[in-house]
């Protein structure tokens, strides 16, 4: 066990763990009933286009939300750009900066602007009272992020968006299996996006849905996701190729029988990190409605640096050192991304709860893969490294910058680019 600052690995110690422990590790389901499947994919010779795993994949997400209609896509980006150009947004958009960078990309893709708009810091979602001053004559819609599967003020969204005839969307890539007033995420606002990534809890390999209870926009996302054929040799509506293949389907149709085990373990981690850091100053574990269905697919602190003393960069590093690949999850924020950093260099003014919170979160491993014992690992380190927090501090300062300045490559299969403190690409 370690003792003192010597035995942190960033400090000459021997690293707590031999492999890296990644934050989005994918659970997988029953192994059988996967190959099982696959087995039966593989005579049928049936592997994309409408397959019969993908429709049963619908019908079983649809049943499960209580939508009328789940569209599976290939992936949660795709679904997003699809759901904005059915939904026919242009103009402007309103969305938070605080989320990951697809939901901004989305729409500039398609030449919309993203409006960049403050969170509540309570809740990390779109702020409300924030949305209204956002408003222009050229803005056609809101999309709310539920981050971290933590609902976004959807009653006030609801609002907002009908007083101002705006269109709502939900990038709901963290929300699958979460509730809000004990209606399922899914169901709300004019349609509703998951990612199905490996990262996600729930994963199809690559994968996300469009959700809606609008069934003319569920048939034109469906037009639209398959090149706009409406049987064969009959185009009828412009389209790309959105479309999931079956293996990701069987996949996900696997996974979905083990939801239930996924959330249990993921609370259960939770629960460990809340234990084992519920008293250490200056560290704060977002929160959860456990009156509401929820995935807890997140484990995200708050550090204050002002009582750690030991910058949250630098806790990043330290984890880094001991094979704990924590992650700064969305900092900087969207606004101090190309290219928005370039169009809207001063959005940082208008974005004050942004900035704070994007310095201030640090996400951890878990899911399926880590346990008690690991969590307990990591909390000692976490703790033992605040314990030592102006010494910690004060020797990494030495060191230089305070964030690996490559990006982790996964297995060596990636490339990285090098990066400045402020995750910047250097030129090379
Ligand atoms: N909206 C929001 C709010 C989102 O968070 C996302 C995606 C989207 C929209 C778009 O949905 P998709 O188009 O992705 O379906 C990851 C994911 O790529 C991304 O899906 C996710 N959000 C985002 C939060 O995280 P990175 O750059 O952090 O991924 P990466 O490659 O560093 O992977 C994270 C860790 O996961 C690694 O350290 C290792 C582990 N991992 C990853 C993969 C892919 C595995 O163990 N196995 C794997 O197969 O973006």
């Amino acid at each position: 066990m370690k003792e003192h600052i010597d035995d942190l690995a960033i400090f000459g110690g021997l690293p707590a763990f031999q492999e890296a422990l990644h934050v989005g590790r994918p659970n997988f389901g029953n192994r059988e009933r996967l190959l099982m499947r696959i087995d039966d994919m593989l005579n049928r010779k049936w592997l994309s286009n409408n397959g019969p795993y993908v429709q049963e994949l619908e019908r079983r997400i649809a049943d499960m939300i209580g939508v009328r209609n789940c569209i599976v896509m290939c992936n949660g980006t795709v679904a997003l750009e699809i759901a904005i150009r059915a939904l026919e947004l242009k103009g402007e958009v309103i969305i938070p900066s605080f989320t990951f960078v697809a939901t901004a990309h989305a729409l500039q893709w398609q030449e919309i602007t993203p409006v960049f708009c403050d969170i509540d810091p309570d809740t990390h979602t779109i702020d409300p009272l924030c949305i209204e001053k956002m408003i222009t004559p050229r803005t056609t819609g809101i999309i709310g992020v539920h981050l971290w599967g933590r609902p976004c003020d959807i009653a006030a969204l609801e609002e907002i968006a009908a007083a101002h005839r705006l269109k709502l969307l939900f990038d709901a890539a963290h929300g699958f299996g979460c509730s809000y007033k004990n209606r399922m995420i899914g169901s709300f606002g004019n349609a509703e996006v998951f990612s199905f990534h490996p990262t996600k809890f729930f994963n199809t390999s690559e994968g996300g849905a469009i959700v809606t209870n609008n069934d003319v926009l569920a048939a034109k996302i469906r037009l639209m996701k398959n090149f706009g054929f409406s049987g064969y040799d009959n185009v009828i509506y412009v389209g790309t190729n959105g479309k999931m293949n079956e293996f990701s389907a069987l996949m996900g149709l696997t996974n979905l029988e083990s939801l239930n085990d996924f959330i249990a373990i993921n609370q259960n981690n939770y629960q460990a990190y809340r234990q084992e850091l519920g008293s250490v100053p200056g560290v704060s574990l977002i929160d959860y409605d456990h009156g509401e269905k929820c995935n807890y697919q997140y484990v995200v602190l708050e550090i204050d640096e002002a009582i750690t003393q030991v910058t949250r960069d630098q806790l990043v590093e330290i984890l880094r050192a001991e094979n704990v690949l924590a992650r700064r999850y969305f900092y900087p924020g969207c606004h101090r991304m190309e290219p928005y950093r370039s169009h809207f260099p001063h959005a940082g003014l208008v974005l004050p709860e942004t900035e704070r919170v994007a310095k201030r979160v640090l996400s951890l491993p878990t899911g399926t893969a880590v346990g008690p014992d690991e969590i307990r690992k990591i909390c000692h380190i976490l703790r033992l490294a605040i314990e030592y927090g102006p010494q910690a501090r004060e020797r990494l300062s030495d060191h230089g910058p305070a964030v690996p300045m490559t990006k982790h490559i996964n297995a060596g299969a990636r490339w990285s680019v090098p990066t400045n403190r402020e995750g910047q690409a250097l030129s090379i």
